[in-house]
C-alpha cells in the first residue's frame, strides 16, 4: 500500500504522478463498487509489491463508477475511519475501470491467457438465481439471456465467432460468454470467486452457471466442470456509500482532489476455500485465510453480522433510527440483536469460532458512530437478504422446538415496513407488491422462503412480533 504525498489539491491520476504504470491485468472483477474497492482491491494492493496483479473492474448496472475511476486511471483513496481518526492511502490495484455494458472488452479480458481470477461483488439479488441456485425464469432478462445463449452458444453456433451485439444483460450470462470465449481460445483454467454474502457462494454460482450452460454446448459444460474452479469465500468489511463529505475529507487529509474515494472501517476479514489453478496474489500476507471447511465461518458472519444488520435495517428504522450506530445505541434494538444472536449461535459449532469475542467485536464495530452506515442502504433487496440471513435461524429454532422470537421479529419488522410502504428498493418489488395485496402474511413470507409459510408455528411467531412495531 502506498501513502499519498499531499499536494495542493492535485488531480489524482497516474499521469499526474500519483503512481507509476498500472500492473498488467490478471484479475477480472464484476461489480466495481465501494465494497470491492475497500476489500479485494485493498488486499491485492497490500500484497502485490512486484505489481503483477492488476484488476480490470467492470461496473454493474450504471457506468458512472467506471467513468469516475477511469478518469483517475483506476486510482482512488481508501479512508480507514477508526473511532479516533481517519487515515488515507492511494490504492493502485485497479488497472482498468470499465463500463460493464462493454461486453467485447469483458469477454476478451476473461479469454486472455494472463487472466487467472474472476471475482464478483454483484449483490445477492444480482445473481438472478432462485433459492436453489437455478436461473430465475420469472426475470425477463434471464429469459432473454437463456434464449440468447441457446442461439449463440448452442451447437449450431459452434466454430463461429460469438456475436456480441445485443448480447446478454445479466452478469452470470455475461460471465458464461467470457468463459466460452476462454475455452475457445484454449487459454487454460481459471478461478471464479464470488464475494457476495451468500452461503456456499462458490457452489451457488457454479450451479447457476451450469444451469445456464445447459442451453450451450456440451464442450462448455466440460470446460466448466474441469477447468473452472469455484472458490467459496466469506468477506467482511463494513463500507458505506461514499458521500460528498468524504470527498471533502480526502481533499483535506491528503491534498488529492479525488472524485471517488471510499471510506471503510479498520476491521477486515477474508476467508477463502478452493483452488486457484492459474495462480493468485498472496492475499494471506494481508490477513486472508485459506481453509478447507468454510461453512462455519460463512454462517458466523452471515448470521451474526449480516443478520443483525438486516434486523436493524427494518426494526431500527421502525424506531426512528437512520444508521446502524444510532440503532445499536438504542437499548431496545440492542436487546433484540442480542436475542437474535442467542438463537443464531445455537446453530453454530461451539468450537473454534470464539463466538463470545466475535459478538463483542461486532458490537464495537456497530458502535463506531464515525461510520455512517445507513439502514436504508442495508434494507435494500430485503427479500434475498432475509432468505439467507434470517429465515434459516427461524427454521432451525423451530426444528429445535423453540419459537425463534428474535428471528421472527426481524421478519415481522420487514412485513411491517412493506405494509407501511417504507421498505427500500428491492429487485423483487413486483412480487412483494403482489403478495402484500393479498390477505395475511403467508403470501409475503412465501416470497422470502416457502418453508417459512409452510410452518404454522413460524407464521404465528412472526404474527405475534408484529405487535413490537404497532
Ligand atoms: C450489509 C453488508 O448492506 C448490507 O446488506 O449487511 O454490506 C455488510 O456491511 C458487509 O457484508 C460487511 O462485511
Amino acid at each position: 500500500m502506498s501513502t499519498a504525498t499531499p499536494l495542493n489539491r492535485a488531480e489524482l491520476a497516474r499521469r499526474t504522478g500519483a503512481d507509476e504504470t498500472a500492473a498488467p491485468v490478471r484479475i477480472v472483477h464484476l461489480g466495481l463498487g465501494a465494497f470491492q474497492r475497500a476489500h479485494q482491491a485493498w488486499y491485492t494492493d497490500a500484497v502485490d509489491e512486484s505489481r503483477e496483479w492488476g484488476i480490470a473492474a467492470y461496473t454493474g448496472r450504471s457506468p458512472q463508477a467506471a467513468e469516475e475511476i477511469a478518469a483517475q486511471d483506476g486510482l482512488y483513496n481508501l479512508v480507514v475511519r477508526a473511532v479516533d481518526g481517519d487515515s488515507a492511502s492511494v490504492i493502485r490495484s485497479i488497472s482498468r475501470a470499465v463500463d460493464g455494458g462493454d461486453l467485447d472488452d469483458l469477454v476478451s479480458t476473461i479469454a486472455a491467457a494472463p487472466t487467472a481470477v474472476v471475482t464478483l461483488t454483484i449483490t445477492e439479488a444480482g445473481y438472478r438465481l432462485t433459492a436453489d441456485g437455478q436461473p430465475d425464469e420469472s426475470d425477463e432478462q434471464v429469459r432473454t439471456d437463456l434464449a440468447w445463449i441457446a442461439t449463440h452458444l448452442g451447437d449450431a453456433a459452434l466454430g463461429d465467432d460469438v456475436d456480441l451485439a445485443n448480447g446478454p444483460g445479466s452478469t452470470l450470462a455475461r460471465l458464461l460468454v467470457g468463459l466460452e470465449a476462454r475455452r475457445r481460445a484454449d487459454a487454460g483454467p481459471i478461478a471464479v470467486v464470488s464475494c457476495d454474502n451468500m452461503p456456499s457462494n462458490g457452489d451457488f454460482i457454479r450451479s447457476g452457471l451450469l444451469a445456464l450452460a445447459e442451453h450451450a454446448t456440451p464442450a462448455l459444460r466440460v470446460y466448466l466442470a474441469e477447468q473452472v474452479s469455484f472458490v467459496s469465500t466469506s468477506i467482511d468489511r463494513i463500507t458505506p456509500k461514499t458521500v460528498q463529505d468524504d470527498i471533502d475529507t480526502v481533499a483535506e487529509l491528503t491534498g488529492w482532489a479525488d472524485r471517488s474515494p471510499v471510506v471503510t472501517e479498520p476491521f477486515s476479514d477474508w476467508v477463502l476455500s478452493g483452488e486457484f489453478p492459474a495462480g493468485r496474489p498472496a492475499w494471506e500476507n494481508a490477513g486472508a485465510r485459506f481453509v478447507e471447511e468454510i461453512e462455519p465461518f460463512e454462517n458466523r458472519k452471515l448470521w451474526l453480522l449480516n443478520g443483525a444488520h438486516t434486523l436493524l435495517a427494518y426494526a431500527g428504522a421502525a424506531r426512528g433510527h437512520a444508521t446502524v450506530a444510532e440503532a445499536i445505541g438504542d437499548p431496545i434494538c440492542r436487546a433484540w440483536v442480542q436475542e437474535f444472536w442467542d438463537e443464531a449461535v445455537a446453530h453454530l459449532p461451539a468450537e473454534g469460532l470464539d463466538l463470545k469475542t466475535y459478538r463483542a467485536a461486532l458490537l464495537d464495530r456497530f458502535d463506531n458512530g464515525r461510520i455512517q452506515h445507513r439502514l436504508a442502504q442495508i434494507g435494500m433487496d430485503g427479500v434475498t437478504k432475509l432468505r439467507v440471513r434470517i429465515a434459516p435461524i427461524l427454521l432451525a429454532e423451530r426444528a429445535a422446538g423453540r419459537e425463534g422470537e428474535g428471528a421472527a421479529r426481524a421478519l415481522a419488522a420487514w412485513v411491517q415496513a412493506v405494509r407501511a410502504g417504507n421498505v427500500p428498493a428491492d429487485r423483487a418489488d413486483d412480487k412483494v407488491k403482489t403478495a402484500a395485496s393479498e390477505t395475511g402474511i403467508l403470501p409475503l413470507l412465501s416470497v422470502i422462503d416457502p418453508a417459512l409459510a409452510a410452518d404454522a408455528g413460524a407464521v404465528a411467531a412472526i404474527e405475534a412480533r408484529l405487535a413490537d412495531f404497532a
